[in-house]
């Protein structure tokens, strides 16, 4: 997958260049590019904002280098033509579902924006060449696009294949398909069994691998219901069996 990504303050995705994100540009799994979206200005000051029309507080992102910049990263002419995300909190829900639409993509181009948003024409422009979606990683707003970049391109990049090893694969997420579908993980432990006082329950040191399964899957109904009740809502009532209700 090729990941382009323009910003005025390139130096915020640099830690898309470590772990497993790193990792899996130096394998060829992953190439990011990122772009600075003052190279498309043309004064002196390398203006990227102005006021905005009708009044308000703020400032938004002006048109021309915008355009200019979508047409360089991504020229009009190019098959097939990329998916442009932007990340704004006026967005539809970035959830599991949909970073694994966009692992199925071969190129993503995100426009960071900044102040109170992008002159909308930009947005509309780019949607007669390219699919284009707005999305929010959350209802909290945050000073800019950057950090949503970040957190979509972890959530996508470690679906892509042979970017995760085996020992932590995709298939045992909270959010994945199978008996844990939509339930948030339980409680871990490790060694030693013993630490300050604290034992790990002994039904996980007793090798029986069926009881072990209906334990956590209980431990994970429990939190959920505690944590996220809204999830236990939208759980398939034909996913829980006699066990689970009596929880
Ligand atoms: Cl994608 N951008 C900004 N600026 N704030 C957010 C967001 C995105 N998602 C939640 N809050």
């Amino acid at each position: 997958m090729r990941i382009d990504v323009i910003t005025i303050f390139p130096e915020y995705l640099e830690p898309l260049g470590v772990s497993l994100l790193g990792k899996a540009q130096e394998r060829g799994l992953l190439q990011v590019h990122v772009h600075d979206l003052r190279e498309w200005t043309t004064d002196a000051h390398r203006t990227v904002d102005d006021t905005p029309y009708g009044g308000g507080p703020g400032m938004v992102m002006k048109p021309e280098p915008w355009g200019r910049a979508l047409d360089t990263v991504a020229p009009p002419d190019a098959v097939p033509q990329p998916r442009l995300i932007v990340p704004t909190p006026s967005g539809r829900l970035f959830t599991q579902e949909v970073a694994i639409e966009l692992a199925k993509e071969p190129w993503l181009v995100f426009a960071c924006g900044r102040y109170e948003g992008i002159d909308r024409r930009v947005i509309e422009e780019a949607g007669t060449r390219m699919r284009v979606d707005e999305l929010s990683i959350g209802d909290y707003v945050l000073a800019g696009g950057e950090v949503a970049v970040l957190v979509i391109v972890e959530a996508v990049g470690r679906l892509l294949p042979g970017v995760l090893g085996n020992a932590d694969s995709v298939a045992d997420d909270s959010f994945a398909p199978g008996p844990m579908a939509n339930l948030l993980e339980g409680p871990v432990y490790t060694k030693p069994a013993n630490w300050r006082g604290r034992e790990v329950p002994p039904i996980l040191l007793s090798g029986h691998h069926a009881q072990i399964a209906r334990w956590r899957r209980d431990q994970a109904l429990r939190r959920t219901a505690e944590r996220r009740p809204d999830l236990i809502e939208r759980l398939d009532p034909a996913l829980l069996d006699e066990h689970d209700r009596a929880l």
